[in-house]
């Protein structure tokens, strides 16, 4: 099919995938009156639900805000600003809001995707085209890149014809598999850990983020809402989640987050359990031709850190304030450093993740080697102000300049 088919049609942008990046880029384009068409393979019901992250930093939602897009989230969201540590039976809490005067704000993902959903299609008019299947990428390396799709309710094939392409559809899209190895490097890390992602319909445990590190494994504890409370336990990559009985899991959070003086964790029914292998990747360069990639699609960074959602919200403010500047304007510098701004950040965070992950997982690594230089790094951060600063800043994302 080609450009010229009878049901080809014309936008600036065409934007693939509907997560935080597609919706936000979408948001700042219309908002400049700029006419973009999204495309997102699942229905909108769908990923309104879908549960996922829900630590968002707070340049993120001064950047939400700036654009108009975080009324709701400032009105229900939770601000937390300590988080703590448990290792040897013991307590560590970390006041982050102490050392740096900056917080953290706690907003589920699908309320952040509805609140985007909401104000790009019914606020700023916007075309969102849900269910489609089949998405493809043509030509992308000319000022006239298509994109083709089926339409799920009439089975036809659909061609869009755009300036620019938003690759913006996550780990498993179109658009990273676009960047071939003759177009770009992807670098890639594997922790050879796995994590059991739960979701527990019970009100958090505590007021703040918990890190149990323990010789069995890490534990991780995460409010999401007053009803709702995200769990993780360390286990072997590729496991089963059906090996782990609800039982089996409640015995292991009590122990692993345990402390002497700790208040009992507060159980409820599982809604979800998953087992996430820790990888990372960076698409470098995150541009080819007409196809710009935006968040999870350019790189994945493991839920270590929290920093997937607020990586793919930078990406996507920088990039639709540069196709706006393009568009409207013909301003292209923005649009030339997109690549390499965004990256700086993405590295960034990306080691801090890696460094957080031997804090979480060195005890239970089997090698005493380890195990003594994480008590180090943890001693650490309670002892020299100047390395809790430092910890401070990075957890945050409040480095002046990346
Ligand atoms: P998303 O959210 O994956 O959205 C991509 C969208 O594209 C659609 N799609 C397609 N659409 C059209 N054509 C195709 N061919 C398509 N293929 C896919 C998908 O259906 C989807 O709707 O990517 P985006 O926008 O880049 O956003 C990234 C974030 O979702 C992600 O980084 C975070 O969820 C990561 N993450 C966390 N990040 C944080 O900053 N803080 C956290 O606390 C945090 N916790 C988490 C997390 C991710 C998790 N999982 C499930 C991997 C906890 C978990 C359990």
């Amino acid at each position: 099919m080609t450009a010229n088919s009878p049901s080809s049609h014309h936008t600036p942008v065409v934007v693939v995938g509907a997560g935080p990046a597609g919706l936000t880029v979408g948001n700042i384009l219309r908002a400049a009156s700029v006419d973009c068409v999204v495309l997102e393979t699942e229905s909108r019901e769908f990923i309104e639900r879908r549960p996922r992250a829900g630590v968002i930093e707070e340049w993120a939602v001064r950047g939400l805000q700036r654009r108009g897009l975080a009324h709701h989230l400032t009105e229900r969201a939770q601000r937390h600003s300590a988080c703590e540590f448990r290792f040897g039976g013991e307590r560590y809490r970390f006041s982050y809001t102490e050392v740096t005067g900056h917080h953290h704000w706690v907003y589920p993902q699908p309320l952040l995707v509805t609140d985007l959903v909401h104000s790009y299609v019914e606020v700023r008019g916007g075309d969102a085209r849900f269910s489609v299947r089949d998405v493809e990428l043509h030509d992308l390396d000319t000022a006239r890149p298509t994109v083709s799709y089926t339409c799920q309710d009439t089975g036809e094939r659909q061609v869009l014809t755009c300036d620019f392409v938003v690759g913006a559809d996550g780990a498993r899209g179109v658009g990273r598999t676009a960047l071939t190895p003759e177009r770009a490097r992807i670098a890639r890390h594997d922790y050879g850990i796995g994590w059991l992602a739960l979701l527990a319909e019970a009100a958090p445990s505590a007021d703040c983020v918990l890190f149990g590190v323990h010789p069995n494994g890490f534990a991780g504890h995460m409010a999401r809402s007053p009803e709702m409370t995200r769990y993780y336990l360390q286990c072997p990559p590729g496991d089963d989640p059906e090996n782990w009985s609800d039982d089996r899991i409640w015995s292991e959070l009590h122990q692993r987050l345990g402390a002497s003086d700790g208040p009992p964790l507060t159980e409820g029914p599982l809604i979800e359990k998953r087992v996430l292998d820790m990888h990372d990747y960076v698409v470098e360069p995150m541009t080819y031709g007409r196809l710009f990639l935006a968040g999870d699609s350019a790189h994945l960074v493991a839920p270590i850190a929290a920093k997937g959602l607020n990586l793919a919200l930078h990406d996507a403010f920088l990039l639709g304030d540069s196709l706006v500047a393009y568009l409207d304007g013909g301003d292209g510098a923005g649009l030339d450093s997109y690549s390499e701004t965004c990256l700086r950040r993405v590295w960034d965070y990306q080691e801090f993740s890696q460094w957080l992950s031997e804090v979480y997982h060195g005890t239970a690594a089997g090698d005493p080697f380890r195990a003594g230089t994480t008590f180090a790094r943890l001693r650490r951060l309670f002892t020299s102000p100047t390395a809790a600063a430092a910890f401070a800043e990075q957890y945050l994302g409040t480095a002046e300049h990346y």
